[in-house]
């Protein structure tokens, strides 16, 4: 639901006075949300992406299996969309655990349209 439109009318009345009737609708503009993707390289072992996919997305193993197969073959996947706090969170530990273990799989996030 879009509801931001405020309406204005500008009267003049009898005496030459202004009045301005100024209308708000309430605003339910709901949070954007993030896509959070995986990219592929040459060099991270696909045992570490099955891994990460497990342990900060939340999938079992024949899930984050596919997952992996999916950005190996296509380059990148989405592998969740979240607030933009959790998106920034999920990239961190991703990029956290990728550095500490030397690989260099990239994790990145975008505005969900
Ligand atoms: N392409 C990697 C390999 O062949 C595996 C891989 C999959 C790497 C997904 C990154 O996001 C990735 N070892």
């Amino acid at each position: 639901m879009t509801k931001d439109l405020y309406m204005m009318s500008d009267k003049r009345d009898d005496y030459g006075d202004t009045a301005v009737i100024t209308e708000t609708k309430p605003k339910t503009k709901r949070p954007p949300l993030y896509k959070v993707m995986l990219l592929n390289d040459d060099f991270t072992p696909m045992e570490f992406v099955v891994m990460v996919l497990e342990r900060f997305f939340g999938v079992n193993q024949s899930q984050a299996f596919e997952i992996m197969l999916t950005v190996h073959e296509k380059g990148l996947a989405v592998v969740g969309v979240f607030s933009h706090e959790i998106a920034e969170t999920k990239v961190a530990q991703v990029m956290d655990a990728a550095r500490q273990n030397q690989h260099p799989l990239q994790c990145t996030m975008e505005k969900e349209e």
